[in-house]
C-alpha cells in the first residue's frame, strides 16, 4: 500500500501515522479495504470518500484519491462521483452516527436506488469523534456521554440494525463482520472483497457494516473492547451474510 510522508496536524492525539486512538477499530478496518483494493489492483483507480468524523483520520497517511464530505453525506457523495467514474472503484468508509442517524436517508435510499457503490460502515456504538455521545446502535444499558445513566429502549428506542431494515432490499450485498479476532478479521476481509467484486460487476450497492471497538469512549482497554465485542455487542448485532444477489 502506497503512503505519503505523514505530517500530523496539532490535533491529532497521538501523533502516530494515522492519528487513532490506541487500539481504534478503524486502523484495521480502514486497512482491510485499501489491501482488498490494492490485492484487486484498484487501489490506483480508487476513489474514497469519508466525511468529518474519525475515519477522516485516515485519509491523512493513505496516497489515494479522496473526497472529504460534511458530516453523514459521504455516501450521498459517493453515489454522485460513482455516476461520473463509473470505471472507478468509488466507496464510502463512515461511521454508524453519519451513517444511521443524521446521513440515514442517504444510506437507505442509496440502497433503494441499488446505486453501483461500496459503503463500509464502521459499528463502535457511539458518536466517535465528539466524545463518545449515544448513537443509534448504542446498546441498550451502554453508558455513553449523552446517555449517563444508560441507554433505555422506552426512552431512546432499541439499537438500529441495518440488516433488519435493508432485508428483503434489491440490492447486491449486505454483510456484517467483526474485527475481534483474527478468524473474523479474515472474514470481514472477504466480505469487503466480495463487497467491491460485486460494484466491479455492476451489480449494484454493496454494503459491510462492521464491529470495531473505540476504547477511549467505552473506557475499556483495546484488549478488553475486543471482548466486549464479542460477548456483549456481537449478540445484538450478529455477524454473517445477510444479503447476496442472487442467493436467497
Ligand atoms: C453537519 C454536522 N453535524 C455534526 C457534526 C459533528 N460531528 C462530527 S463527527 C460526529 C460523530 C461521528 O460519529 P460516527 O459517525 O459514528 O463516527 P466515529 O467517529 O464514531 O467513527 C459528529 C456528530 C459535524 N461535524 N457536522
Ligand atoms: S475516539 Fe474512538 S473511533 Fe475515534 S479514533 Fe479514538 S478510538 Fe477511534
Ligand atoms: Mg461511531
Amino acid at each position: 500500500m502506497a503512503t505519503k510522508e505523514f505530517k500530523a496536524p496539532e490535533m491529532l492525539r497521538t501523533g502516530d501515522p494515522t492519528g487513532f486512538c490506541p487500539g481504534c477499530g478503524h486502523g484495521t478496518v480502514g486497512r482491510l479495504g485499501f489491501e482488498v483494493l490494492d490485492e484487486m489492483g484498484l487501489l490506483e483507480k480508487s476513489i474514497s470518500v469519508y466525511d468529518v468524523a474519525c475515519d477522516s483520520l485516515y485519509m491523512w497517511a493513505i496516497d489515494t484519491d479522496c473526497v472529504g464530505t460534511a458530516h453523514g453525506r459521504a455516501i450521498a457523495t459517493a453515489a454522485g462521483v460513482k455516476r461520473v467514474r463509473k470505471d472507478c472503484p468509488v466507496w464510502a468508509y463512515v461511521g454508524d452516527g453519519a451513517s444511521y442517524s443524521i446521513g440515514f436517508q442517504h444510506t437507505v435510499w442509496s440502497a433503494v436506488r441499488n446505486e453501483n457503490i461500496t459503503v463500509v460502515i464502521i459499528n463502535n456504538g457511539v458518536f466517535g469523534m465528539t466524545g463518545g455521545q449515544m448513537a443509534p446502535t448504542t446498546l441498550i444499558g451502554q453508558k455513553t456521554t449523552s446517555s449517563p445513566a444508560g441507554r433505555r429502549a422506552d426512552v431512546n428506542g432499541y439499537p438500529m440494525d441495518i440488516t433488519k431494515i435493508l432485508t428483503g432490499q434489491d440490492i447486491a450485498y449486505l454483510a456484517r463482520g467483526s474485527i475481534d479476532t483474527v478468524a473474523n478479521i479474515n472474514k470481514t476481509k472477504k466480505y469487503i472483497r466480495k463487497a467491491f467484486e460485486k460494484q466491479m460487476n455492476n451489480e449494484g450497492f454493496s454494503l459491510v457494516e462492521v464491529l470495531a471497538p473505540c476504547p477511549t469512549n467505552w473506557g475499556l482497554s483495546p484488549h478488553d473492547s475486543l471482548e466486549r465485542i464479542r460477548n456483549e455487542v456481537m449478540e445484538v448485532f450478529p455477524i454473517g451474510e445477510y444479503i447476496e444477489r442472487g442467493v436467497k
